[in-house]
């Protein structure tokens, strides 16, 4: 494979040497994937498809759209990234997804799903309205199928004629099984014995029908009609105006290459089906699908256990599922929702203890606020389990649906933070800014898993309007977990620390033990601060953070979140619509595109250490900070 260094290199192989280099490209992403993590199943499904696509087009010139993006290990191999494949999702490595800086082959940046079939319409009908050339590739799931963009797209691109060529990767697996009426329909087809000759011949044959007289003209249609609704399969895109080919099987070279080359003749939009086995060829993924999207960490590849730590404390998503379910054991109204994320978010256990009562409407988060909205404008309290990252397509929804009719939604926001080795698409970095501003929304944030069953407890028990909390990703700190969440007075801070009126910090979430150590560390200098964690951001106390900015020399915030519209522009906010005026900085990550990273050391270069608050804190009371050396003690000077 090394010799393989762009796809112009493929065309001098056998078919059997590209059935070889597919057992290479297979082994490569598992060794690679083993030591770090990252998409497995996707890429190993799509591996035949990608060296058919990249046989058969030549990229760039033909562009290729890959949906997602998870599933492009074997694109990143085929087109000159082999030898630094061993860095992907690393700290300033090659990404897990496309980037367009990475590859004259990255033609589109995803990260979410279903954005694929608008984009690559908007390359087609670019291509022709400026007479260019090429061919234009989507590259979709059958689970960012089920997105309401991609399902707008189709409707867009039926009715265009633009021509385009949909590959449409259909392996019956989102992260889980995919759900949905559409995925049921493929499912069908897939299990159809049609063949693409069998089908050109029904479509020969039908066509030469004839026609006789006018009365006869419709009765024949409606009978043509039938007809091909009963014998040709994909007769659902065909109606929305695409050729339908398929389906074929995704692991065979000869057959994708064939159909893609069929779709490339023909005018308009062409659907390709494609059917493919999620982590094709390496045992422990093809056994279990369900796990096999993603490794988070370190494997064995030759076993495929997990070589990671056990984790000795619960994950914020255990303890919020776990909550989640012993509330609704005692309030039957209680609902939960979540868009193709029943694993990550933690509802498994809930639809396994309350199948009824658990949603996973499939990767459609627009769809599932108002659906949600639904429910609780019928007296339901409906709980949308969600990533941070994704509640962003939600966003004309959560004002426009719920908001606006003040109901109930309990939204919990999971992975609200740094998020690592997914980077800059999945970053929860913008919830607070993208809520903050709703009118009636309320925001709260657990400063750590111990507080998390209380802040849930809180939030369900409000029934002014949407509440939201953030949470992060991974472990705790091991705070102790209550068996029963309390109920948090409305609105009310914390005062964590009182060690002096030099500084306040204040604090959200986990950065209330970053603040609680800055402040350990201002005291071995001398300067004496109060910390206090807000847990509400939404609405703020304004009683008790007034009342310190007055008192205190200067007030320092600290948000695990962009600066603009966060936790710390709120804070000064209040602070300017009551005139006090004190000298303030705000902790929080930058206004940029922050990719892949180690958390810990993207906080320290924000200054979100304990040592960057305390540093910060000094710089405003005119003292300098010299960072500490080898353990030595820190000294203000
Ligand atoms: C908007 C959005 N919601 C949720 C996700 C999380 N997610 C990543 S991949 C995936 C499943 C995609 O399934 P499919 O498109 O069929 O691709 P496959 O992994 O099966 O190849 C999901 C739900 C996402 N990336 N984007």
């Amino acid at each position: 494979m090394p010799s393989v260094r762009s796809p112009s290199d493929l065309g001098a192989l056998s078919p059997l040497e590209l059935r070889q280099l597919a057992q290479e490209i297979r082994a490569t992403i598992v060794e690679t994937v083993a030591r770090g993590g990252g998409h497995l199943g996707a890429s190993l499904g799509t591996v035949e498809l990608t060296i058919a696509l990249h046989t058969v087009f030549q990229s760039p010139r033909d562009q290729i759209v890959w949906d997602t993006g998870h599933q492009t290990y074997g694109h990143k191999l085929l087109t000159g990234r082999y030898a630094v494949f061993e860095t992907l999702r690393q700290p300033g490595g090659i990404s897990g997804f496309c980037k367009r800086n990475e590859s004259e082959h990255d033609i589109w940046e995803a990260g979410h799903a279903g954005t694929s079939l608008s984009a690559a319409l908007g390359m087609a009908v670019a291509r022709d309205l400026t007479n260019g050339s090429g061919e234009v590739i989507a590259v979709i799931g059958d689970g960012a199928m089920t997105a309401g963009m991609a399902l707008e797209a189709l409707n867009n691109i039926g009715q265009s004629k633009a021509h385009l060529i949909i590959v449409l990767n259909d392996n019956g697996m989102s992260i889980s099984r995919n759900v949905g009426a559409l995925p049921s329909y493929l499912a069908r087809l897939r299990s159809e014995p049609t063949y693409l000759r069998f089908r050109e011949d029904v479509r020969w044959l039908v066509e030469r029908v004839p026609l006789i007289g006018q009365a006869m003209t419709r009765t024949v249609q409606r009978v043509k009609d039938g007809l091909k609704q009963m014998m040709l399969p994909g007769m659902l895109f065909e109606d929305l105006g695409l050729t339908y080919l398929g389906p074929v099987d995704g692991h065979n070279i000869a057959s994708v290459q064939e159909v893609l080359r069929q779709a490339r003749q023909l005018p308009g939009p062409v659907l390709c089906h494609v059917v493919t086995v999620k982590g094709k060829g390496y045992g422990p993924t093809e056994e279990k699908p369900e796990a096999s999207h993603a490794r988070s960490g370190p494997f064995d590849p030759k076993t495929g256990r997990s070589l990671s730590r056990k984790a000795s404390r619960p994950t914020y998503t255990q303890v919020f599922a776990d909550a989640l379910v012993r509330a609704a054991e005692t309030d039957e109204r209680i609902v939960a929702i979540t868009a193709a994320m029943s694993d990550g978010t933690g509802l498994n256990s809930f639809a396994e203890r309350f199948p009824h009562r658990c949603f996973d409407v499939g990767i459609a988060e627009q769809h599932a606020v108002t659906f949600a909205a639904g429910l609780a404008a019928s007296g339901l309290r409906p709980v949308v389990a969600v990533y941070s990252t994704f509640l962003q397509r939600a966003y004309d929804q959560i004002v426009h649906d719920v908001a606006l009719q003040k109901l109930p939604v309990v939204f919990a926001l999971d992975r609200a933070g740094l998020v690592g080795a997914d980077g800059a698409t999945h970053q929860g970095l913008y919830d607070i800014s993208y809520l903050r501003h709703i009118p009636g929304m309320s925001i709260l944030v657990p400063r750590d898993e111990g507080e998390l069953p209380s802040v849930l407890a809180t939030a369900l028990a409000y029934t002014g309007g949407p509440v939201a909390f953030r949470y992060p990703r991974g472990e705790g700190n091991g705070a102790p977990i209550p068996e029963q969440g309390a109920l948090l007075p409305w609105g009310k801070a914390e005062v964590l620390r009182k060690r002096g009126e030099d500084a306040a910090i204040v604090a959200i979430g986990p950065m209330c033990s970053e603040a609680m150590r800055a402040s350990e560390l201002l005291e071995q200098v001398g300067i004496g601060s109060t910390v206090v964690d807000a847990r509400f951001c939404k609405p703020l106390d304004a009683e008790l953070l007034l009342d310190l900015a007055r008192r205190c020399r200067v007030l320092v915030t600290v948000e695990e979140h962009v600066l603009p519209g966060g936790f710390g522009s709120a804070v000064e906010e209040l602070l300017a619509e009551h005139g006090v005026l004190v000298r303030s900085a705000l902790c929080a990550l930058p206004d940029a595109v922050i990719d892949q990273g180690d958390r810990a050391a993207q906080l320290e270069g924000a200054g979100l250490s304990a040592e960057g608050v305390a540093a910060t804190v000094c710089g405003l009371l005119g003292r300098r900070w010299a960072k500490a050396v080898g353990g030595a003690t820190q000294s203000a000077i």
